[in-house]
């Protein structure tokens, strides 16, 4: 076990505008939990900061479709998220907010010390500009083509599918997200960071530095955009909500919410240690304090090019240790997405599954978006519940806590002479904190709480190989001895599930009447993560166990069918919301409707276009004669099913040539609700081939 040490642990603030969903549990918060209780469990001096991010477009945005002010916008969702992370069990130190006077004052006095330590560029250039709104338009005020991926769907300072971070004047076709216009250019001055100027401290420091140690997918986007080469970034914005600049010039502009969120660590800081009676400093300065955050992959430039330059130029922070950023987590197959509603909210959860926190926060941690996006399925929510939870570790510990008060009254019996197998599963538990704490350690959680898992299995096997129930009937002595060694087991699992699972560890040591962090009586027996390895007795003869209690219950199908049809009903209301009905084109004369010839047809023959995934190439009887159609509809139809179909063709469209094919014609199609190209198709009852359609 290493030598205790100071750890700083951020994670992400999330924006205020919305509650938060199991994307952000997943990819953020439980990670950063495990590794805060596991730290404090195994002795180290460890804050754990959060906060809510209450400045910014995003926040100005809600404020405007709701008709409210932005205040009233963050007022509501702090509550409610701050809430949501206490019934999760988050063990934040600190949870504080961006809006706080002691934020506001950290942050101003932040930008003030690189200006004076001329580390700003100003500059006045034209900036985009909404006539309508009067307003200038940056970050999410506007949406345009990202240059680098041609993702339509980018935002002024950042483009969510490929990563990279933008400035709004790099949108190709941009728009105005207040009122859709096309925004014009205006002249405004601006204060930015030369990113540029520290390429050489950031490739020293990453890429020499963290070659190693930094998650592949974080090095890998880093590295990309220091190669790709940086540039100045502007950290004010003409906007009224946010951080007023504090220097000459700033009036009317307000601190880019990505200057002033990440500051919003160091506030919280400063806000639990004013509360804790305790120097802040250390946890940001001392260079032997570990720095880590916690955050998703869409935050990964701020978190290891701009905030690490802004403290490395301030000159008297620490920087980073680690930056274990998570890819995303999708519900269903599908991204998750807070407008289209397909989420799971967390307060939704728990009116649901009430006190199954732990149930969630296990299914998350298996299934973390580690080092790829992945998936959440209620499927597999259900199936990690009954088949790991309720069948493994939940059937092992109402074993042996019926089995003791079956037989003992709930004492704790003697340990009599030990066989082979006894000395080995003793044995073998004392090596899983170093197991469990090495994967941790490495933020590797899902494999973390898998060997708590296999912990847990192996008490099951323990159980099942030495079969006490069988046993009593001929050897007490013996029994003794399995349910000496089986109580061990569960008294091990008590401490080592705490981080993953701390209101089932609760719970359990409640039972096994250990101490906890409810426990109502001063309690002698406390076993602590390094116990479990060094203690000879976890839980001695003698000690009174509590009742059995179950630890978790099996979720049926009704249940899991229910959500599902939740998100059913999502995708539905979206997809009417979303039907978008082209303009009306021009009007065209009569004369010109007459010039089309269209005639019903049958599709004789159909074969794949080689070396092309839209395409094939049709024979079709249009009653005039039989023609080649090459038609891009192969991604909607299989040959085989087509043949022999009746559609409508417009017989004298010029023939065009297709991959060397001369096409002669066109199938009329549309398209069905999911996307799916169908045949505008005549009444096969009574109808030729060849008959004109008018
Ligand atoms: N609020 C973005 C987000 O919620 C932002 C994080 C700030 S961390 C300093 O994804
Ligand atoms: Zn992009």
């Amino acid at each position: 076990m290493n030598k205790p040490k100071r750890y700083t642990i951020t994670s992400a603030l999330p924006y205020t505008n919305g509650p938060i969903h199991i994307g952000h549990l997943a990819g953020v918060y439980v990670p950063a939990d495990i590794y805060a209780r596991f730290l404090r469990l195994t002795g180290n001096d460890v804050v754990f900061i959060g906060g809510s991010d209450e400045h910014g477009v995003p926040i100005t945005i809600k404020a405007k479709n709701e008709g409210v002010s932005p205040q009233d916008v963050v007022d509501k969702y702090h509550a409610i998220i701050k809430k949501s992370f206490e019934e999760f069990g988050i063990s934040f130190d600190n949870y504080s907010r961006t809006s706080a006077k002691i934020h506001h004052e950290t942050a101003s006095e932040f930008f003030k010390t690189l200006y004076d330590k001329g580390e700003f560029i100003e500059e006045t250039s034209a900036q985009l500009y909404d006539e309508e709104a009067n307003q200038f338009l940056a970050d999410r005020f506007v949406t345009g083509t990202c240059p680098k991926c041609g993702n339509e769907e980018a935002y002024g300072d950042q483009c969510e599918k490929c990563g990279t971070s933008l400035n709004a004047t790099d949108l190709i076709n941009p728009k105005s997200a207040i009122t859709g216009n096309v925004p014009t250019l205006k002249e405004t001055k601006h204060w930015y960071l030369p990113l540029d100027r520290h390429e050489d401290f950031l490739k020293e420091w990453i890429l020499e530095g963290h070659k190693k140690d930094w998650k592949p997918n974080v090095y890998g986007q880093v590295k990309s955009w220091i190669d790709d080469g940086l540039r100045p970034r502007a950290v004010t914005r003409d906007l009224d909500w946010g951080i007023p600049v504090p220097v000459e010039g700033g009036e009317g502009k307000v601190l880019y919410v990505w200057f002033d969120a990440p500051i919003g660590y160091i506030s919280s800081t400063k806000e639990w240690a004013a509360r804790e009676g305790k120097d802040w400093e250390p946890y940001w300065k001392s260079e032997d304090t570990k720095l880590v955050h916690f955050i998703g992959k869409d935050n990964i430039v701020f978190h290891c090019i701009i905030f690490p330059v802004m403290l490395k130029r301030e000159g008297s922070f620490i920087l980073p240790d680690n930056v274990p950023a998570n890819e995303f987590l999708n519900l269903e197959g599908n991204k998750l997405s807070t407008s289209k509603n397909w989420a799971v909210w967390l307060p939704d959860y728990l009116l649901e599954f009430p006190n199954q926190q732990d149930v969630l926060r296990y299914a998350l941690t298996a299934n973390a978006p580690e080092t790829k996006d992945n998936d959440f399925t209620w499927k597999d929510f259900q199936a990690r519940n009954n088949n790991e939870l309720v069948a493994i570790f939940g059937n092992f510990i109402n074993r042996v806590v019926v089995l003791t008060n079956k037989y003992y009254e709930g004492v704790v019996p003697n340990l009599n002479a030990c066989s082979q197998i006894d000395e080995e599963t003793l044995a073998a538990v004392k090596a899983y904190p170093d197991v469990i704490a090495s994967s941790i350690e490495r933020y590797r959680f899902r494999e973390a709480q898998q060997e708590l898992m296999n912990l847990a299995r192996l008490g099951n096997k323990y159980l099942a190989d030495e079969e006490p129930w069988k046993v009593i009937k001929v050897d007490e002595a013996r029994t003794q001895t399995i349910m000496y060694v089986a109580l061990q087991i569960a008294s091990a699992l008590a401490t080592l599930s705490e981080p993953f699972l701390p209101f089932t560890s609760n719970k359990l040591k409640n039972i096994l009447n250990v101490s906890s962090s409810d426990s109502t009586q001063e309690n002698c027996i406390e076993n602590s993560w390094n116990d479990i390895s060094s203690k000879e007795v976890l839980l001695p003869s003698g000690h009174k166990i509590g009742q059995a209690e179950l630890l978790f219950s099996k979720i049926e199908d009704d249940t899991i069918q229910f959500q599902l049809d939740k998100l059913e009903a999502s995708k539905k209301s979206n997809e009417a919301a979303n039907k978008k009905v082209d303009p009306q084109k021009d009007t065209i004369t009569f004369e010109d409707f007459t010039k089309l010839d269209i005639r019903v047809g049958t599709i004789l023959e159909a074969e794949k276009m080689p070396k092309a995934k839209k395409l094939l190439v049709l024979k079709v009887d249009t009653g005039i004669d039989v023609r080649t159609i090459v038609s891009g509809i192969a991604e909607s139809f299989t040959p085989e099913e087509i043949v022999g179909k009746r559609v409508t063709v417009l017989v004298n469209l010029a023939p065009r040539e297709l991959r060397g094919v001369v096409s002669q014609g066109m199938i009329l199609m549309t398209e069905n609700a999911e996307g799916k190209l169908v045949f505008v198709n005549p009444d096969d009852a009574n109808v030729e081939n060849g008959l004109h359609i008018s």
